[in-house]
């Protein structure tokens, strides 16, 4: 950034009311307003209970208590834990609510006002055409559930969230493969489908693989697409003890994120929390939708600088000579133009890694959520593999997964591309071949659902109407599937807007802390947790775990045989059936004796040798993109003023857990509320428009107006507005291998009318 750019920043007023870093005194200070408040008691009961963090894949908590990560370092539990159990331990909505308050009544609330309805209570029925939820029994429910299961097998369907338990997600695939449907989409197709599609490919293992332990013996980190500092902030803590010993973080991403500049952890109260630990030692901030052009810019500058490690490559890849080929003939310029990072600073960054002994690479959703978002993961690997930095303790490849048992669901098969040795368990456990009918994702659901080819859909969680782009056409599809059954612990958007034509089933479930259930899930850094059986705080309510909800449907769908499902309400024996059928989860069969919580067999790698058919890791050529943004006129607006096209990245402000609001104000960015575009002033100004100033920003498929202009360190010809608000305005391209929308890279008009 260039001088001039940075003094006009640092004199916005939004930036003046920034705390100058992430985490620090706002966190404290929100901890003791929630711990001090009427529901502390109940805060601090949950968070002391013996069950995972309800809130990001990081994974803190379980059978060593709830402060405690899997090493046993305690004071590990972040904010983000609080906001998610305040929300979980709202009161009931009240049985007679429903009959006050219509259908267009609730299509007015916003994200937060429907999150602070309360918790789902009692089961609940639209039937189509009718005005107003109402009470259903159980009966009703299941006599419902039943007839519609009963059709064509790809005319049913189910999405699902990672929220919920690995015995849920188990019971939930084996009940649909049961029935003959591969449509299984998860929100990890929205998410890091392209983590496990690329690093499958590469090394035939789609998780991380590294480990926490693993993790603390880099000598450097690089971090692309990840705003760790809001979205896994326990991340945060490793961060700042490997510059404390000296190691390098290297951060990748268009918007100078505060807390990756500079963050203060209550984890170190003496030495981070009051004056903050410096974060990233170099901050790259490329175009949105052009890493790969960053990461050849880095192999490329490894090649001239004589650092490539080809004994490794040699010893442990394969087709790594057409990687370095191509990196070599790809010319600066190119490079340099496409990513929008100077010749220096991609040379520099690569002296870093080539100096450090060890390097870790991470990313999240800068990465992932792209149309070549295989290609990014695919450029980062190859970075990783020419520079031995794969198979060795301290080095490897960590996607930083999303959900807290977001992983666990694509574990236990609840995925489009089930791996041939689950396929081949399930069908023994079946004793019938599975459908070799390819499922739907996330994507093509909706396509589906569209042309009028789904009757029954199934959500166990999650937010599908508001996860997607496109909202009105999504709203489109899901009106014409038959019934929806929604299994949620409180409303969400999707609830009142994402109906079904003729039944819309809301049944509310128990959360991870007060399932009458044991159950597990699994971290992002393959650890799984197991959760201690709880208590709901609700009074009268009318709750179901979702595995007594599974089987008991199961068992209504496919009778006693093969599969005796009734008894599986009891989930140990869910765990043997998983520990026969899931690759590594051996241990689970008797966790629920030992209590004994560990790292998934065969997911991390400390020696250079990968389950693919070689043994070697096979290394794939990534062509640059070529991201030309639309000509205002091409947004087809007549009453335009002045404005301006930019690459609009779409994410998480501070206080939401993805489709859900909690609080309004992005205080680190600088955003007042949700209405806001955060964007560079040199933008602004070379066209017209100024900080604070209320503006319509269109899409190719919506607009919204009064959007208010914030101000930020965004790089020039990129923006950032808040999910899910701004689903409405784009229709994006997918990742054609595994379906993940490009949200990352919308080109939107920025204008203002005559
Ligand atoms: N508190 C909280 N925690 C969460 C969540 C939450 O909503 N709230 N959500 C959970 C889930 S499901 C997920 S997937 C994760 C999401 O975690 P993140 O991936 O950290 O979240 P995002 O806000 O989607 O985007 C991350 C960053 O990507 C950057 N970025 C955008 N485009 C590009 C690009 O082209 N290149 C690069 N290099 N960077 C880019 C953005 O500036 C942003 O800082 O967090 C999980 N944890
Ligand atoms: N524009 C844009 N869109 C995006 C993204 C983006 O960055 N930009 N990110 C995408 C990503 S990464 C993801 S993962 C998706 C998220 O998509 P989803 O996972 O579909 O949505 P969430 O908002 O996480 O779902 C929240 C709801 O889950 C329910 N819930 C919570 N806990 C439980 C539980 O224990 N059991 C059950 N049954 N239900 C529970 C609650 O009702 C809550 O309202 O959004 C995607 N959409
Ligand atoms: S880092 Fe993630 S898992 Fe750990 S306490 Fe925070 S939200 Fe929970
Ligand atoms: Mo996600």
């Amino acid at each position: 950034m260039d001088e001039n750019n940075r003094e006009r920043i640092q004199s916005t007023s939004s930036n003046k009311n920034k705390p100058d870093m992430g985490g620090g005194l706002p966190v404290i200070k929100y901890w003791a307003e929630q711990t001090l408040s009427p529901d502390g008691l109940k805060l601090w009961q949950t968070l002391f209970h013996k069950s995972a963090c309800l809130s990001c894949s990081w994974g803190t908590g379980g059978q060593k208590g709830g402060f405690t990560n899997e090493e046993g370092e305690k004071l590990q539990r972040c904010m983000k834990s609080v906001e998610a159990i305040s929300a979980e331990i709202q009161a009931g909505i009240a049985t007679s609510f429903f009959e006050q308050q219509s259908l267009e009544q609730l299509q007015q609330l916003t994200s937060q006002e429907a999150d602070r309805l309360g918790r789902w209570s009692f089961p609940v029925i639209l039937s189509g055409g009718s005005t107003h939820y109402q009470k259903i029994s159980w009966d009703e429910i299941y006599r419902l559930a039943t007839t519609s299961f009963t059709t064509i097998p790809e005319r049913v369907a189910s999405y699902s969230s990672g929220r919920s338990s690995n015995e849920a997600a188990f019971l939930l695939q084996l009940m649909m493969r049961a029935l003959g449907s591969n449509n299984l989409a998860d929100c990890s197709d929205l998410c890091h489908a392209p983590s496990t599609f690329g690093l499958k490919q590469t090394f035939g293992t789609g998780t991380s693989m590294v480990s926490l332990k693993s993790l603390k013996q880099a000598d450097c980190i690089v971090l692309a697409g990840s705003n760790a500092s809001y979205n896994h902030p326990r991340l945060m803590n490793e961060l700042i003890k490997l510059g404390e010993r000296g190691g390098k973080i290297i951060v990748i991403n268009p918007v100078k994120e505060r807390g990756l500049v500079k963050f203060a952890s209550p984890a170190f109260p003496l030495t981070s929390l009051l004056t903050g630990s410096d974060i990233a030692s170099i901050y790259l901030q490329p175009i949105p939708g052009s890493d790969v052009a960053l990461f050849v810019g880095l192999q490329k500058a490894l090649i001239e600088q004589n650092k490539v490690d080809l004994e490794f490559l040699q010893a442990y890849t394969e087709n790594w000579s057409e990687v370095i080929a191509r990196a070599q003939s790809t010319p600066w310029s190119i490079i340099t133009e496409t990513c929008g990072v100077s010749q220096v600073e991609i040379e520099t960054t690569a002296q870093i890694i080539a100096s450090s002994p060890k390097v870790v690479f991470a990313w999240a959703m800068g990465i992932t959520q792209q149309e070549n978002g295989v290609d990014n993961v695919s450029s980062i690997a190859n970075t990783a593999l020419m520079t031995g930095n794969v198979g060795r303790v301290g080095t490897g490849l960590m996607p930083v997964r999303g959900h807290s048992n977001v992983q666990g669901f694509g574990s236990m098969g609840v995925t489009v591309r089930l791996k041939k040795e689950i396929q081949q368990s399930l069908e023994k456990l079946l004793g019938h071949s599975l459908s070799r009918i390819p499922g739907y994702d996330t994507q093509a659901l909706i396509e589906a659902a569209d042309a009028g080819k789904i009757d029954t859909l199934i959500c166990i969680g999650g937010n599908l109407y508001g996860a997607n782009p496109n909202s009105h056409k999504v709203k489109r599809a899901l009106g014409k599937i038959k019934t929806i059954i929604y299994l949620a612990t409180k409303p969400n958007l999707g609830h009142f807007h994402g109906l079904a034509q003729q039944n819309t089933i809301i049944i509310p479930v128990f959360n991870r802390f007060e399932n009458p259930h044991k159950t597990t899930v699994e971290s992002g850094n393959n650890f799984v947790r197991l959760n201690d059986e709880g208590q709901t705080h609700l009074k009268n309510a009318d709750l179901i775990a979702e595995v007594d909800f599974l089987t008991e449907l199961a068992h209504r769908l496919h009778g006693e045989h093969p599969i005796n499902w009734r008894k599986l309400q009891d989930t140990k024996y869910v765990r043997e059936l998983i520990a026969q059928t899931i690759p590594g989860y051996e241990k689970i069969a008797d966790i629920d004796q030992t209590k004994e919580e560990f790292t998934i067999g065969g997911r991390i790698f400390n020696q250079p040798h990968f389950p693919t058919a070689s043994g070697k890791a096979k290394m794939f050529v990534t062509p640059l993109p070529t991201l030309a943004l639309p000509q205002p006129q091409d947004f087809g607006v007549t009453n335009y003023a002045r404005g301006v096209v930019l690459a609009l990245m779409t994410g998480r402000g501070y206080a939401q857990h993805n489709t859900v609001v909690y609080r309004t104000e992005d205080k680190y960015r600088g955003m007042p509320h949700r209405s806001c575009i955060l964007m560079n002033p040199l933008d602004a100004e070379k066209a017209g428009l100024q900080e604070h100033q209320r503006v319509s920003v269109k899409g190719n498929v919506g607009q919204l107006d009064n959007i208010e202009i914030i101000y930020g360190e965004v790089r020039s010809g990129a923006a950032l507005m808040f999910y899910p608000e701004v689903n409405v305005i784009f229709n994006a391209p997918v990742e054609s291998r595994c379906g993940t929308p490009a949200f990352k890279r919308v080109p939107v008009l920025v204008y203002q009318t005559s």
